[in-house]
């Protein structure tokens, strides 16, 4: 049996120097030192504009140690398409090669050349970092932004539409590995990554990733507040392989014990600030019957 992930047996091999220019408390600071570990030194990164591309900084004090290819918003998997062309030319078949892209680079701009992508079957890892709206420009909406949060382009009464189910709509392309995960479980993150790696074909992982800055709340409370999202039910961890849905660790023992209330979640961070008691009811009702659909699938 393989030994159990823990943060005593990560690689210690750091990819990514300390000292970078992500905001203090950040959920991708946190993911993108641990997913490098999981990748391996044998990658090839691509990256559109975002706060991952202000993280790294320039060559020559840029903060990752991997080749990194940053290309325009909405080419990022034609781009990663492009590199996988070259390596099959130089008959290169070890190379990981994988795209790390934000919500807006991915769920807007960006998911045209994903699908395509999909649709074709290419080898990569394409890794969504999920801050739920465009920080780095600062913080308007995009279209994995919950309904009702308040961004610079929805200061009045928030965000009308719903959040956009990317990963669903990744996983309706028939790719043979989709996953969501979470910055407040990195271990969770790093074992999936490590999974795609072993996957060919194209694999897709969400991972929701808090922002003080953009959601407005203490840095110190990033992990707490990303596990809140989860132990709420509002946020779930799974795993789609070859069309088998599992729920992960953390939310499989929400099906066994009681879920927190959305609302100790929403009131943590000041993005919520306008969401009226009653919409907030009815967010518990949406979860409230998500979860109920959870348990009547057969296990
Ligand atoms: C075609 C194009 N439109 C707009 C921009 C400006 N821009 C740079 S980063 C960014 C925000 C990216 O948001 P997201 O993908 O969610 O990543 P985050 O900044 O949240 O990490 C925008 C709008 C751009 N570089 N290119
Ligand atoms: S704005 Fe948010 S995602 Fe961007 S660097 Fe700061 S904390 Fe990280
Ligand atoms: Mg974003």
């Amino acid at each position: 049996m393989a030994e159990k992930t823990t943060v005593l047996n990560l690689p210690e091999d750091e990819l990514v120097h300390p000292g970078n220019r992500a905001c203090a408390g950040c959920g991708l600071s946190i993911i993108y030192r641990i997913g490098l570990k999981a990748l391996g030194r044998d990658t090839i990164l691509v990256v559109p504009p975002s706060c991952l591309t202000v993280l790294q900084g320039l060559y020559p004090i840029a903060a990752t140690q991997l080749p990194c290819l940053n290309v325009t918003f909405a080419s990022t998997a034609a781009a990663a398409t492009g590199i996988l062309a070259a390596l099959r030319a130089q008959k290169n078949t070890s190379t990981t090669v994988a795209a790390w892209a934000g919500d807006g680079g991915t769920s807007d701009i960006g998911l045209q050349a994903l699908s395509g992508a999909c649709e074709r079957g290419e080898n990569f890892i394409f890794i969504c970092y999920d801050n739920e709206a465009y920080m780095n420009t600062g913080v308007q909406r995009s279209g994995t932004t919950p309904q009702g949060v308040l961004t610079t382009t929805t200061p009045i009464s928030g965000k009308k539409q719903k959040k956009k189910d990317v990963p669903a709509i990744i996983a309706a392309h028939g790719i043979p590995y989709v996953a969501t995960a979470s910055a407040a479980y990195p271990i969770d993150f790093y074992d999936k990554i490590k999974k795609a790696k072993t996957i060919s074909g194209p694999k897709y992982i969400h991972v929701h990733t808090p922002c003080p800055s953009g959601w407005g709340f203490n840095p110190r409370y990033t992990i707490k507040i990303g596990r809140m999202a989860v132990e709420s039910g509002l946020y779930d961890l799974y795993e789609n392989e070859n069309g088998h849905f599992e729920l992960s660790g953390p939310s499989q023992r929400l099906l066994k014990k009681d879920r927190r209330p959305v609302s100790e979640y929403l009131e943590t961070q000041a993005r919520f600030r306008g969401l009226s008691e009653a919409r907030i009811a009815s967010i518990q009702q949406e979860v409230d019957a998500k979860w109920e659909t959870y348990r009547a699938q057969p296990s």
